[in-house]
């Protein structure tokens, strides 16, 4: 069921089968799907996604991460499951929305980390570089150069939000924020995948201050919860991230608002509210993306009008 090319999301996959996946969307698209190394990895990984246009000049961007944290599984699945849907969906509304934007997607950003909760432990979370002698691995969100390390994110190698031993320290932060900023002030939305918890989160995580834009971020933001709820009455809250969550300094999110303005920029806190965590099982994949897919359509609307 709603295999496309070798892949299926009735189940999770390893690195190697989405990378092989993408080679096959770009190989079977090639007038509208290209293939980018966005970066590399401590374990010299590429960092792969995909950039999709339907042509045309100087469209506004949209850029997708998942997986930028190992253990957080629906993340790189129910991106691969959007990817699907904007490359093959014959539904004509959703064709017109996303064809106004140029994509780059980019399934799952700590490559390292997401095999080695395949292989050895199915609860990491960071990256694989090399901390200390006891303890490997940075908090891929907390090492972006923006208040770096100013609060929530810890100096000591062995916590989960180690933040790495300066801004920007780890390979895969430095290399993807690298090619991020080729493309920074093109940027009209900025999404990012984790779980769980069912949260829609934006800027700053830094900072309990509101932004300028704070109550038309949490208005984008709450039209995408109800599309979201629609399907199968998912509920998600939305609201800043110290606000609704915790204080994080050093996150993808606020590096790219805090370097480019980006007009919208959110994470997805996917399924579920903490019944299976981490563990959510592969059979919410497919209604996990579908209702994903729901949001999207709703952020795009209003992407649109920038
Ligand atoms: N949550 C995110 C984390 O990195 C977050 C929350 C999002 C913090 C955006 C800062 C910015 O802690 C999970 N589940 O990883
Ligand atoms: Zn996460």
């Amino acid at each position: 069921r709603q295999a496309s090319g070798g892949m299926d999301w009735n189940d999770y996959h390893r690195l190697d089968e989405i990378y092989a996946w993408l080679d096959d969307l770009a190989a079977q698209n090639p007038d509208r799907v290209s293939i980018v190394i966005g970066g590399s990895t401590y374990e010299g990984r590429d960092i792969k996604g995909v950039k999709y246009t339907a042509g045309g000049q100087n469209k506004p961007i949209i850029f997708m991460d998942a997986g930028i944290h190992a253990r957080e599984w629906i993340s790189p699945a129910v991106q691969t499951y959007i990817l699907n849907q904007v490359i093959n969906s014959q539904d004509p509304s959703l064709r017109e929305l996303v064809d106004a934007f140029d994509w780059y997607f980019f399934p799952v950003i700590n490559p390292d980390g997401y095999e080695y909760s395949h292989e050895s432990d199915r609860m990491w979370r960071k990256t694989r570089g090399p901390g200390n002698l006891f303890c490997k691995g940075t908090d891929a969100n907390r090492n972006w150069g923006f208040q770096w390390s100013s609060a929530g994110a810890s100096d000591n190698p062995c916590s989960e939000t180690y933040h790495g031993s300066g801004p920007f320290s780890e390979t895969e932060t430095k290399t993807l924020s690298d090619f991020i900023s080729t493309m920074g002030n093109d940027l009209v939305m900025y999404i990012s995948l984790h779980s769980f918890s069912q949260l829609i989160l934006f800027p700053y995580g830094y900072t309990d201050e509101h932004l300028p834009d704070y109550d038309n971020m949490l208005t984008v933001g709450n039209r995408a919860a109800d599309a979201l709820a629609t399907r199968y009455g998912t509920q998600f809250v939305c609201g800043n991230i110290v606000e609704t969550l915790y204080v994080a300094s050093g996150s993808n999110l606020d590096w790219v608002k805090g370097n480019f303005n980006t007009p919208l920029t959110y994470v997805f806190e996917l399924r579920d509210q903490g019944n299976y965590g981490f563990i959510l099982p592969p059979d919410q994949i497919i209604p996990s993306g579908e209702e994903m897919v729901d949001a999207m359509m709703s952020l795009l609307k209003d992407a649109k009008t920038y």
